[in-house]
């Protein structure tokens, strides 16, 4: 299992067996091995080592297939609902390049008080449960082997059970997660005192397990009114969160702040961002930067998204980041589809790749507006923590609704959000600790008085009890499943036939789920595009038809519109013709090739046809033609006589005809490739002529079987008839 190879499928169901005795490999957070890189030509500055399998950007094709990696970890997050369906996305996108995979718990775990076992389906995100965790923490350690660097596996410690996720974080692997008490009490009303009290306990086996903690303060960006008027207040959160972890224990190299650009364009993005940047990065430059794009100008338009995701990322390469994130549009069209997570790693991989050493080459100007404007966010914050203490702390400043405030500190519009000290979920449960209280437990904040039982045991409490569930992983209660209407087995079973039999249906998320998307345009305004794309849809037999992006060309003209909807057909795959596999060799073998044997070749359209686009394509040097890779030729031109193609071949000592013929009726193409045949041959040359025919019609299959070495059809690109033409050349003169 642990050997898999890249033409073999992850098999979910061999990752499920025997799980309950899974114990993870390793624990703790893993930062990339940052060092200079010379691949091929290029030497790279802010980068790391290679992957052992990758894919490549689609460009790389032309440099060698080159796969650089930056120097930042990559986040994606992945959390469909199905955790068995994200399994495999996972390994899609460590191929492309992440090597930090966040699974979002479903919709406001925060709310649940305790852990839950089992395999449920979620909800915009998977209920984080031991076995999910295990499962895919298993994967991760696989993928990891097959990709050649570690993965960080991440999630989400909050709510009132935080602690016990925490605990469960630890056991289970998981190399990271967000803690910051701020979050629970301004976004889910949770009580103050009882999430600051959890959160000590939280990042104290945090710090134990060595998971990287990332903090909280973006939501304020995401749930301001106008999130560059919360700048003052980002760093002020981020202020108590990273000095709460680091008092706790926490090793500043794993204190990560979530920072997020706070505007997007249409504002003058960099002039509010980069100044943003600089405050923050200067004030904390002791933790790391988690770098994350801004969710709130995100819609479902994956254009203007990947723009806001690039200017995102100039402003990590003219400051930094030690994670960079992506964010897929799919936070605007609230569907999680395969394709985008890989788009957005691919952009944050091209992007910094594309701006390696940014800073070798240009400067942050150290006078002038950047400064200033950097000054003037670090003194409002600064203002705001004096406030803060003023008015008695944290508690009475949350009180007093100084948080999420519309107005830019010190301005105040009254519309922050309060929450009282004696309020929220969970409020009255923090009790002071007893006298004799003492939990044996390894990783535990606070008063513990072991001494009282063992004086030797107050370096290791758990000694005490012969060990906890942090060196024991056989204490660890794995609970199967608890729910026999909804768990793994029973949605596998349902797509068994999409997993080992022969059937296929496209895919957005889930296995089988059979969901499509068309993109259309219609010539006329919004509203009725609307209505004639989603009808378009239930003509094409599409079920569940929605429309999901709309974008107005014209407030009368034209609009575009992408529809998804489901197909209800499936697709045998023993039933589906391949065409034949083109072979090619490398630009520079066959350039070697033809540089020791000199190859010429005639060509021309044949007989009454007068189309020379395609041949033409496929012969110069402009478009990747024969001639890019040393081939000579001879041009014949249109309407050529057969007999002329093999005549002119002898005359110019020419190995190859090339005979571009579109015209079928009548089998015109046929004819005349058994005519070039049957010349060649009556003229004594068939043995020494490569003869390769090539038209819109035509097929290898086709030419083969009316004589011809090779055909080559529509698409054809001149490396595919270079590599044949090689190939036949060594044949025939070996
Ligand atoms: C991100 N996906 O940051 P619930 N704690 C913190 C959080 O930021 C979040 C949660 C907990 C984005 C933003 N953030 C989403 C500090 C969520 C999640 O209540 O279980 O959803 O907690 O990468």
């Amino acid at each position: 299992m642990n050997n898999i190879k890249p033409n073999e499928k992850l098999d979910v169901r061999e990752i499920l067996k025997d799980l309950d005795k899974y114990v993870p490999r390793k624990r703790g957070w893993v930062w990339r091995d940052i060092s200079p890189q010379q691949i091929g030509e290029f030497t790279y500055v802010q980068a790391s080592p290679g992957l052992k399998n990758y894919v490549p950007l689609p460009s790389a094709r032309s440099i060698g297939n080159i796969d650089p990696q930056p120097d930042a970890v990559i986040t994606t997050e992945i959390a469909s609902g199905r955790f068995e369906d994200d399994i495999r996305r996972m390994r899609m996108a460590a191929y492309h390049g992440a090597d930090h995979i966040m699974v979002i718990r479903t919709a406001g775990q925060s709310h649940f008080d305790g852990l839950l076992e089992g395999t449920p389906q979620g909800i915009g995100g998977i209920p984080v449960t031991r076995k999910q965790l295990r499962a895919q923490r298993r994967a991760l350690d696989i993928i990891e082997e097959e990709v050649g660097r570690p993965i960080n596996y991440h999630s989400y410690v909050s709510g009132v059970a935080g602690p016990e996720i925490a605990v469960l974080f630890t056991e289970e692997g998981v190399n990271g997660a967000h803690q910051d008490p701020q979050y629970n009490v301004l976004y889910r009303n949770i009580n103050a005192v009882r999430s600051f009290v959890d959160a000590a306990e939280s990042k104290m086996v945090m710090a134990y397990a060595s998971m990287a903690q990332i903090d909280g303060a973006h939501n304020a960006n995401a749930t301001a009114r106008d999130a560059w008027k919360v700048m003052p207040e980002l760093l002020v959160q981020h202020i108590i969160n990273s000095r709460l972890s680091e008092r706790i224990g926490i090793k500043k190299e794993n204190i990560c702040l979530s920072t997020v650009p706070p505007a997007a364009s249409p504002t003058p993005d960099l002039k509010l961002n980069l100044p943003y940047a600089v405050a923050l990065r200067e004030f904390l430059s002791d933790y790391k930067m988690r770098a994350q794009m801004n969710t709130k100008y995100m819609d479902s338009s994956t254009r203007e998204a990947t723009v806001t995701h690039v200017l995102n990322l100039l402003v990590s390469r003219l400051t930094s980041a030690d994670i960079q994130s992506t964010i897929t549009p799919d936070e605007g069209r609230n569907v999680p589809w395969h394709i985008y997570n890989i788009e957005a790693l691919d952009t944050a991989k091209q992007a910094m790749v594309g701006m390696d050493d940014l800073l070798s080459m240009v400067s942050l100007k150290e006078d002038g507006y950047l400064q200033e404007k950097k000054r003037e966010i670090q003194e409002r914050a600064v203002l705001m923590m004096e406030e803060i203490i003023e008015m008695g702390g944290y508690f009475s400043a949350v009180e007093a609704g100084m948080f999420v405030d519309s107005g830019e500190y010190p301005a105040r519009n009254g519309d922050g959000i309060s929450r009282d000290i004696n309020g929220g979920v969970g409020a009255g449960t923090v009790v002071e600790r007893d006298i004799d209280y003492m939990a044996p437990v390894t990783a535990h904040y606070g008063y513990n008085n072991i001494e009282q039982y063992d004086k030797s045991a107050i370096d290791d409490p758990s000694s005490l009890i012969n060990g906890c569930t942090f060196e024991k992983p056989e204490l660890v209660k794995f609970i199967d499943e608890l729910d026999d209407t909804d768990n793994v087995y029973l949605r596998m079973d349902k797509t068994e036939q999409y997993r080992s039999g022969n059937l296929l249906k496209p895919e957005v998320q889930w296995l089988g789920d059979g969901t499509i998307t068309v993109d259309l345009f219609f010539p006329i305004g919004v509203r009725a595009a609307e209505a004639a794309a989603i009808l378009t849809g239930k003509k094409m037999n599409l079920s569940n038809v929605e429309v999901i992006h709309k974008e107005i060309l014209h407030p009368t003209e034209g609009t575009r519109i992408q529809i998804k909807g489901n197909v209800n057909f499936d697709i045998d795959i023993d039933q589906l013709v391949l065409p034949e596999e083109i072979k090619v060799h490398s630009e520079d073998e066959i350039l070697k090739y033809v540089k020791d044997f000199p190859i010429k070749v005639v060509a021309g359209t044949a007989g009454n046809d007068e189309h020379s686009v395609g041949i033409r394509e496929v012969l110069d040097i402009k478009h990747g033609g024969v001639e890019k890779y040393g081939i000579k030729y001879e041009y014949l031109g249109t309407s050529v006589p057969i007999e002329k193609f093999v005549d002119a071949a002898i005359e110019t000592k020419s190995q190859v005809i090339m005979m571009s013929t579109i015209i079928s009726h009548d089998d015109t193409h046929y004819k005349n490739m058994n005519k070039l045949h049957n010349y060649a041959v009556e003229k004594g040359v068939r043995d020494k002529l490569i003869l390769i025919a090539g038209g819109t019609q035509v097929t290898p299959e086709i030419a083969r079987i009316n004589n011809m070495d090779q055909g080559f059809g529509r698409g054809t690109k001149g490396i595919q008839i270079a590599s044949f033409i090689l190939d036949k050349h060594r044949e025939m003169n070996e």
